[in-house]
């Protein structure tokens, strides 16, 4: 198939597992198009079958704010003409899936036929979406694209609870790819960040708001009061000084380390021993997976569509948002006992196995499939 992949080209979840699908769609001879106004973070070496298409948004003295979402539609529209695209993905509703249609909108004039898939992904819909002036247009585009997926089964229910949704929303969960994220023997790594021994903790992310970094700052203050420990923060966003603000409070600045963004993560969760997502909101929790892969337990919020991903008292602890009483105290459990975090930890690479990438490729691959052959049909 020739498909078209619009994403968004940052590190946040949404855009990591557009790429990801891209990459292993083309592995299996698709032809995939990636579009988007930068090129996507995991896309960082030549793959065959493998496009990117940047979105370049032409400035003018007029425009306080250059329509991006109009010079996607237009660079949409050219790749599906001049590629013979058959289907469109577009993760993120805001603007991916609205400026999706309206490509399609054009191109239907011409005679060409391209449907629509939409994935939403969680702020999409629990955040920005809901905002008065975004929600009818993320109402109209899940309703008029031609599949929609959701990656939890929460999502779909937030999304069917908040917006006048009129037709299927299924869920296709995100995925791993176990070829890259396996628990990888890095000893020197570990003796690296841990000279002592003390075990290894971490997190990564967007570092926003919702994220509640800050929950886990004190989480591990408590924590490395009883047990020798470290911690890793993985990722930049506009928390970061807030956050160094926060360790400075709690006296623990020499046992954190902010590592940045880091390409090879798979190699930094294979040292460690616990894995921190204390969310606010969270759909899915991809960074959740990819440690639970890496056989790396996960102390994290209930919130949102986690408790699809962390099984409470089996591959990590669940708690309410903001319980960094409880958080603290099943950390500590767990890391006092190694024979029970050994445990969890095989348990949570069984778990994972649930989501393994050539189980969910092929839920995307008759999506699209569906969609083609009943677009041909509606052209006849
Ligand atoms: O978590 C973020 O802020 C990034 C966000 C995104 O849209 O890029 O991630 C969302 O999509 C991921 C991939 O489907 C999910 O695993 C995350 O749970 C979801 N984040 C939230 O719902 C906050």
């Amino acid at each position: 198939m020739r498909i078209g992949i619009v994403l968004y080209p940052t590190f946040g979840g949404s855009g990591v597992l557009a790429t990801e699908l891209g990459k292993a769609l083309s592995k299996k001879g698709h032809e995939v198009h990636f579009i988007s106004y930068n090129q996507p973070a995991r896309l960082d070496y030549f793959m065959e079958n493998v496009y990117f298409h940047e979105v370049i948004i032409p400035q003018y003295p007029l425009f306080e704010h250059a329509p991006y979402e109009t010079a996607l539609v237009g660079k949409m529209v050219e790749i599906v003409r001049s590629n013979h695209l058959e289907v469109i993905h577009a993760h993120y509703a805001i603007p991916h899936a609205s400026a999706a249609l309206l490509a399609k909108q054009i191109l239907k004039e011409e005679g060409i036929h391209i449907p629509v898939v939409t994935t939403l992904h969680g702020t999409d819909i629990t955040l920005v979406g809901r905002e008065a002036s975004y929600e009818p247009v993320v109402c109209w585009s899940i309703n008029h694209s031609d599949a929609v997926t959701a990656v939890s089964e929460s999502l779909k229910e937030d999304t069917l609870t908040h917006f006048n949704i009129q037709r299927e929303i299924k869920v296709v969960t995100n995925f791993i790819d176990f070829e890259r994220f396996n628990k990888k023997a890095r000893e020197h790594f570990k003796k690296a960040i841990a000279p002592n021994g003390e075990h290894i903790l971490v997190h990564t992310s967007n570092f926003r708001k919702v994220k509640r970094i800050g929950d886990i700052i004190q989480i591990f203050e408590k924590i490395q009061k009883v047990i020798p420990a470290k911690l890793l923060l993985i990722g930049d966003g506009p928390e970061r000084s807030n956050i160094e603000k926060i360790c400075r409070e709690f006296n623990v600045c020499d046992k954190v380390t902010f590592l940045g963004k880091q390409e090879a993560i798979e190699e930094i969760l294979s040292v460690c021993d616990l894995f921190f997502l204390p969310s606010e909101r969270e759909s899915f929790g991809l960074s959740a997976l990819e440690a639970m892969a890496c056989e790396v337990p996960v102390i994290c919020s209930n919130a949102g569509g986690l408790p699809e991903v962390v099984l409470d008292g089996v591959t990590g602890y669940l708690s309410d948002v903001g319980d960094i009483e409880k958080m603290a105290k099943d950390a500590i459990q767990l890391l006092s006992n190694s024979d029970k975090l050994l445990q969890f930890r095989k348990n949570a690479l069984e778990h994972a196995k649930q989501f393994d990438l050539n189980i969910i490729l092929k839920q995307y691959e008759d999506i699209y499939t569906e969609v083609i052959e009943s677009s041909k049909m509606k052209s006849v």
